[in-house]
């Protein structure tokens, strides 16, 4: 839990310290991406369309993958598209038109191919031999923009981590095709020996930060125990990049977390308590948002930092109302929630930006019932936010009818204690109590409840 540092994270924070020159550690460098920083590269961005494919989706996409490379620090100047059935095994794009982007290329003296298909490491490769400057794939500008932005020693861990994951396979390839990535993969001179000792290390590498982070979610399952036994629910804001979703839980609560118009601001998971106003306090979480395509590498490596939404009890899902493209991004949110497996978390969609777009929000709002319309900077609609959060809550416990002993104080006791009593009278026998409760709550008590009676809301 990102509420407090605990003792336990502290000393994770010391474990990493010290790890970490540039965001890849003894890998990395002054610059630690794919993408050259030192002046703004020039990009032409490639898509193929592969046959079944939605084509409004892969000009989306396309469009997305503009706003990521210049989120990396490069300027797109061209794009190119091709129909194809199936991808190319060598080159995935044809050659006739990989010959193409290689004449646009030179015509517009552009540095870099980025590519919005994953390439596999052969295919990246042979591109690069014919197009004779860099290719890359989407994967590769979204692993330069956690980099830049990872700022904790567990994020800059875990991006490490999946850049080491995308690099160990692409190690075979040297010379000027690494010469970008500064740190000497592949500049040390060519030979097998070398590539060796590169993958040794590399794996080495590997498997110290796997431990590391293997170690660090333990602690946080641990956290995670200890706050369930508060009873206190854990709601998490999820959503596209850039929807708003820090500004959102810094107006809800004191959290201060970085808000800023770019993609990716946040890596690391924040969590606040925030009190609802029918009193009841609940965890409330801004962590990492996505996008279409999230590179597996980095979900992977992120799984301590979104455990945090799998285990959350509710998911605010964050829209940006003006979004030229709601539902893609809807979705894309949807396909890294079910990648994670929180897609059977209870969701309710949350329709941020109402003041740029009222119109929009409204009509997002009828489509989806349940839904709630708001502005996180201007405070519009976030009493009904809080109104719809406590309800759904709410309707996530149990309500069940208990018949306990005159003699069993310490039951009573225990049930004001864990849970909220609705009716409570004498009977014969005993108290007959109506209550909700969580589920472990109706677990212990289970040999008090009335079967009869017993019901759910
Ligand atoms: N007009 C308007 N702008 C907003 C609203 N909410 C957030 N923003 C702006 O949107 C931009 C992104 O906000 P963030 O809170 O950083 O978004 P995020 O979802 O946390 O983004 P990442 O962490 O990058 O995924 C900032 O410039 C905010 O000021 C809103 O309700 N209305
Ligand atoms: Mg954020």
């Amino acid at each position: 839990m990102g509420d407090q540092p605990t003792e336990e994270t502290e000393e994770l924070d010391e474990a990493f310290e010290g790890e970490h020159r540039g965001a890849f550690g003894e890998f990395g460098g002054e610059s630690s991406g794919f993408i050259d920083r030192a002046f703004r590269e020039r990009i032409v961005l490639a898509s193929v369309t592969l046959s079944g494919d939605n084509i409004e989706e892969a000009e989306a996409s396309l469009d997305e993958l503009a706003r990521l490379v210049d989120t990396a620090g490069a300027d797109p100047v061209a794009r190119v598209q091709q129909n194809r059935l199936s991808p190319d095994r060598a080159t995935y794009v044809g050659s006739g038109k990989a010959e193409e982007i290689r004449q646009i290329s030179e015509s517009l003296d552009a540095d870099t191919v980025v590519f919005d298909n994953e390439l596999s490491p052969a295919q990246q490769g042979n591109l690069e031999k014919i197009l004779k400057r860099s290719a890359l794939d989407r994967t590769a500008v979204i692993l330069d923009i956690f980099a830049q932005n990872a700022s904790s020693p567990e994020g800059k861990a875990q991006v490490e981590l999946a850049q080491l994951r995308y690099r160990l396979p692409r190690l075979r390839r040297s010379g000027r095709t690494f010469s970008q990535q500064a740190g000497g993969i592949g500049t040390r001179g060519p030979g097998e020996t070398q590539l060796e000792v590169d993958r040794r290390r590399l794996m080495r590498r590997i498997t110290k930060l796997e431990g590391n982070l293997k170690q660090l979610r333990k602690n946080r399952a641990t956290q995670s125990k200890s706050r369930k036994r508060t009873s206190n629910r854990a709601v998490a804001i999820v959503g596209y990049t850039n929807a708003g979703k820090s500004t959102l839980l810094n107006a809800l609560t004191d959290a201060g977390v970085l808000v800023e118009d770019r993609l990716f601001a946040t890596l690391d998971a924040t969590t606040r308590r925030l009190a609802l106003p029918g009193g009841e306090a609940v965890f409330l979480t801004d962590t990492v948002g996505f996008v279409r395509k999230l590179p597996h590498q980095l979900v992977e490596a992120f799984t301590s930092t979104l455990d945090v939404v799998v285990d959350a009890d509710l998911l605010l899902h964050l829209v940006d109302s003006s979004d030229p493209d709601p539902s893609g991004s809807i979705n894309a949110v949807r396909t890294v929630l079910k990648e994670i497996g929180a897609d059977t978390v209870p969701e309710v969609f949350v329709f941020n930006k109402a003041d740029l777009d009222p119109v929009a929000a409204q009509q997002l709002k009828a489509r989806e019932p349940g839904s709630v319309v708001c502005s996180a900077t201007t405070g519009e609609g976030l009493e009904d936010l809080l109104e719809v959060v406590g309800s759904h809550l709410r309707r996530l416990t149990r309500t069940v009818d208990l018949l306990i002993p005159f003699d069993r104080g310490d039951i009573l006791a225990q049930v004001h204690r864990e849970g909220e009593v609705v009716d409570e009278t004498s009977g014969s026998q005993g108290w007959l109590i109506r209550a909700r409760f969580e589920e472990a709550s109706v677990g212990r008590l289970e040999e008090f409840i009335d079967p009869a009676t017993k019901t759910s809301s």
